[in-house]
């Protein structure tokens, strides 16, 4: 669900990829953001438990991506590419999420809460690397989200283009105005595909996060 009502929505820029945020954006933690945790072996990947994957170099976890919120009922989880899969340039994981699967058949979204809470008079920015790996033949698009429980700050659906077996960076920004509902609650990451018939892949990586004063 993107609809986050109101006015809130006239500030909303789905600003794509090229724009970039202004040199004193003020960093927000987020956790696990390159998704280095946990240490793979090349070709290695985390599964939820309960998913019915059976490959010599899956590995079941009950948190198959440390500090961020998966569903048990959806394929996601880190993995460590081969060069051949993609090139990855921050580190050597990335988050995957994959189409439904076996008895794993929810559409994938990971998601992490923040300690950090929504502020008035700050532009926001979400910057995250997309790629999309060989093994599947088609690009299967993403979504990027920045939100509270108010709603979407700011989002990103598909604008930033890159071949399949490399990654681009895709950009969202936001501005929260004096007054905004939102104010005070807690900043939320949330990291989608949209839902496919075909057999697809996206992978995320790099997720930065940094507030402007406007
Ligand atoms: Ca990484
Ligand atoms: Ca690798």
């Amino acid at each position: 669900m993107l609809d986050g009502g109101s006015q809130a929505d006239a500030e909303i820029t789905d600003a794509g990829i090229g724009l970039q945020p202004p040199p004193d954006c003020d960093p927000i933690q987020v956790i696990n953001s390159s998704f280095e945790d946990p240490i793979l072996a090349d070709n290695f990947f985390t599964f939820p438990s309960n998913c019915d994957v059976d490959q010599t170099n899956a590995i079941a976890s009950s948190d198959p991506v440390p500090g961020w919120d998966t569903a048990s009922d959806s394929l996601s989880g880190v993995v460590n590419p081969t060069l051949s899969q993609l090139q990855v340039s921050s580190g050597a994981n990335v988050a995957y999420l994959n189409s439904p699967a076996g008895n794993c058949l929810s559409q994938p979204e990971i998601s992490q809460t923040l300690t950090a809470t929504v502020e008035a008079g700050y532009d926001y920015w979400l910057l995250v690397d997309i790629g999309y790996p060989s093994f599947f033949p088609i690009a299967r698009g993403y979504r990027i989200i920045l939100e509270s429980d108010g709603g979407v700050i700011a989002l990103d659906i598909d604008s930033a283009v890159t071949a399949i077996g490399s990654q681009a960076t895709a950009t969202a920004s936001g501005r929260v105005n004096a007054g905004d509902p939102r104010v005070g609650e807690f900043l939320r990451v949330r990291l989608s595909v949209p839902d496919l018939p075909d057999p697809a892949q996206t992978d995320f990586d790099n997720v930065r996060l940094c507030k402007s004063a406007y």
